[in-house]
């Protein structure tokens, strides 16, 4: 007892923060709720305990986080995935349905339970079909007391910028993959929130130095974020922390993070605009009615007016971002050198024989397993190496233990695009156009720039961190990671619609360490058990033969040889707009109704493939 005891002060004494690392527990329990935070509609929202906005979850570094998720939503199943969190040794903890657990239907409950030894701003949201954009999304927050930065401000702030839709996204689905909507514009929000509401001020003290942690927790859009009259110091990006690097505009991307440092003024006698614009060349239609550019105020004093901004444009016009790509992180980790696997993939959106618009990896869209991928790994057994297991449309890559992975990422592709990677952060050693680049003139570049690995710029010595990046339009990014973290791990675009639309892949990583080292609790499978989902099997449920795909979910099929995705698309209006009438059809995107309207209907429009759509050149077929 004696020695124990001992032992318990010298720990004390020597490490406190260990000894200090607690358990945090929340219950959530997930239920519909009304709320109208941009005050133009009540709408049902995914509320948690009867609340919403959702609750900002918080914990110190080293805690185990541990939230108990009941789903009291009645039709609609559920997980939470927790954005950033490395989730070592605890890959059944990342949320992620069909690829890391079941979704958890209606009536059930799972329990999320891992230990935080990150520092920094992250998130979580809803990670089952696409339920996060009603609502079901909020920051969550690492405490460090140890940061570098930490004794440099006093008080700190959360904000998260978010767009919003007036409709259950289960609404805008059916429009959205439609064969009305063969361009696959995305579905354009109806508001844009500040921290899930609009119109409202951060109360500041005079010469005083804040932390302010941004999170953008949207759907779909990028937004450019300044203060006027006040220069950021960007600390920290998803959770990595940087050299101090001072910023006027950043440009955030749906969900990418910055913690940043402002001063504020001596005086205190006026409020400052904080300003939000929304990255239009994202948005394919812009009604008179929405509201891109917001104001919200740093106010020093509650009685000083409130002006709206006036926007700070630059002479092109546009407004030009902080490259996160010469961000250099504070630990200074060096360039990963050698890759031991280089994967190149291409970002393409096409058509499918269905004529709805799809995503694409390569030629392969992301198509959900029948077992989820981490089941299948600890089912395989020897065969969990074999990507074949896990069906051709999850596009499977094993990696193999402490690999350096290089990721080659061609966007093909007219539009910007987030990706994410799970369980990691990934280095950022080269990327083409760079932000602050006119994305427009990129977009309408008839050839994709692709990255040609004898001829590119110096990589950089420290190449930034972060766990989701901008993808240029028509130009591309090289990632690298150590694949020191063995798990199933999604990497994907954040614009949910393209999630939806299958601009997706997995790294199977170390799947036999996985085997050894992974304990899957019951009530995970007993979400599977509740569902009717197998949690055994190849990606087809084929216990027997692992081997045998029989059966798995596909991706439809391609629009056959001799047909143009135009002229297919086409010829689908032509019968379309024969049977009820152009007129008569309501589509997100006005420019494709103009598409589809040059179609009339005496002619069958299967049209060269040199006569390719020229608006914003979405066909990359
Ligand atoms: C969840 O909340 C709903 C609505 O308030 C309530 O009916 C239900 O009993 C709660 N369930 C649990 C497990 O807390
Ligand atoms: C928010 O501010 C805008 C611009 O001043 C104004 O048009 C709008 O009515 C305000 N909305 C609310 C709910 O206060
Ligand atoms: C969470 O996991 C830790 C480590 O495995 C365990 O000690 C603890 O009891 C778990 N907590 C809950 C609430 O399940
Ligand atoms: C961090 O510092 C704050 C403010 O001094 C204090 O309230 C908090 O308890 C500290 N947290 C830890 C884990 O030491
Ligand atoms: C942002 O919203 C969250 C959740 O409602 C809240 O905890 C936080 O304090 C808000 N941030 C600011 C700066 O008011
Ligand atoms: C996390 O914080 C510690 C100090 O508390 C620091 O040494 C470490 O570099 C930080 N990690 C990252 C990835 O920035
Ligand atoms: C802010 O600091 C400056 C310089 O130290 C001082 O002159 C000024 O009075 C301070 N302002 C307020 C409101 O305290
Ligand atoms: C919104 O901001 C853009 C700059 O990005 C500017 O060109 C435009 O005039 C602004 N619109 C309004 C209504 O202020
Ligand atoms: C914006 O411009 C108008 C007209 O010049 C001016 O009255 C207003 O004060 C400006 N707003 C801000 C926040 O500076
Ligand atoms: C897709 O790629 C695979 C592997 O490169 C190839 O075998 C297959 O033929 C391709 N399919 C199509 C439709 O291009
Ligand atoms: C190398 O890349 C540069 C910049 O894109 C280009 O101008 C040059 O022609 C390329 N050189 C070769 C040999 O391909
Ligand atoms: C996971 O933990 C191992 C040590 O157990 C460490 O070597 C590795 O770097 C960690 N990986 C990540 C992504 O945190
Ligand atoms: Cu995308």
């Amino acid at each position: 007892m004696a020695v124990s005891y001992l032992y318990y002060v010298l720990l004390l004494a020597l490490n406190v923060p260990l000894l200090l690392a607690k358990e945090v527990v929340y219950d959530f329990n997930v239920t519909w709720v009304t709320a109208n935070p941009d005050g133009l509609a009540d709408r049902k929202v995914v509320g948690i305990n009867g609340q919403w906005p959702l609750p900002v979850i918080e914990v110190d570094k080293g805690d185990q986080l541990v939230v108990k998720m009941y789903n009291g939503l009645g039709d609609k199943s559920t997980s939470i995935h927790f954005h950033g969190m490395y989730q070592n040794g605890t890959n059944e903890m990342d949320g992620a349905s069909m690829a890391t657990q079941c979704p958890v239907p209606p009536g059930s409950s799972i329990t999320y339970n891992f230990t935080v030894n990150q520092n920094g701003t992250y998130w979580y949201h809803c990670h089952t079909d696409y339920c996060y954009p009603d609502g079901y999304r909020q920051a969550l927050i690492v405490h460090d007391n140890n940061s570098y930065f930490a004794d440099q401000y006093e008080e700190e702030f959360t904000v998260t910028l978010s767009d919003w839709y007036h409709d259950l996204a289960e609404d805008i689905k059916p429009e959205f993959m439609s064969l009305y909507n063969p361009s696959g514009a995305e579905p354009i929000p109806n508001s844009w929130l500040f921290n899930d509401t609009i119109n409202t001020s951060l109360s500041v003290k005079p010469n005083t130095t804040y932390l302010l942690r941004l999170a953008n927790i949207a759907a779909f859009t990028a937004q450019y974020f300044y203060i006027e009259d006040h220069t950021l110091t960007i600390v920290e990006i998803d959770g990595v922390y940087t050299e101090p690097t001072p910023a006027d505009i950043l440009y955030v991307a749906v969900a990418q993070r910055y913690s940043v440092l402002f001063t504020t003024k001596s005086t205190a006698d006026k409020n400052y605009p904080i300003v939000t614009v929304v990255d239009s060349t994202l948005l394919d239609t812009i009604t008179p009615d929405l509201q891109l550019n917001s104001t919200n105020w740093l106010e020093y004093d509650a009685s000083a007016p409130h002006l709206q901004a006036n926007i700070t444009v630059s002479e092109s016009d546009s407004l030009v971002p902080f490259d996160d790509g010469t961000l250099v992180p504070h630990d200074h980790e060096p360039l990963l050198e050698t890759p031991d696997l280089s994967i190149n993939v291409a970002v393409i959106m096409d058509n499918l024989d269905n004529g709805k618009g799809y995503a694409f990896l390569n030629n392969i869209s992301y198509t959900t397993p029948k077992v989820p991928t981490l089941y299948t790994v600890m089912s395989a057994g020897a065969l969990a190496t074999d990507a074949t297991v896990y069906g051709d449309f999850t596009h499977t890559k094993v990696l193999g233990h402490n690999d350096v992975v290089e990721i080659i990422l061609n966007n093909q592709d007219s539009g910007s695009h987030p990706f994410h990677l799970h369980g990691h952060v990934f280095q950022v050693v080269d990327r083409y156009p760079p932000m602050g680049a006119d994305f427009y003139e990129y977009a309408d570049a008839t050839d994709a720039i692709a990255f040609d690995p004898s001829n590119h710029t110096a990589f950089p010595a420290y190449p930034p961190r972060r766990d989701t990046i901008v993808v240029p339009p028509m130009g591309y990014v090289v990632l690298r990671f150590r694949a020191d973290n063995p798990g199933v791990w999604l990497f994907h675009c954040h614009i949910d619609w393209h999630l939806m639309q299958g601009l997706a892949m997995t790294f199977v990583e170390a799947p036999l360490l996985m085997q050894d080292r992974l304990t899957i609790p019951q009530d995970h499978f007993a979400a599977c058990e509740a569902a009717g989902v197998a949690d055994k099997g190849n990606a087809a449920a084929n216990t027997e033969d692992y081997l045998d795909l029989r059966g798995q979910n596909v991706q439809p099929g391609w629009i056959p040889d001799g047909f143009t995705t135009r002229g297919i698309v086409s010829m689908v209006f032509t019968v379309l707009s024969a049977f009820l009438g152009m007129g008569a059809i309501v589509l997100y995107g006005l420019s494709d109704l103009k598409f589809a309207g040059r179609g009339d209907t005496a002619q069958v429009a299967v049209e060269p493939a040199a006569a390719r759509d020229e608006t914003r050149g979405e066909y990359q077929d």
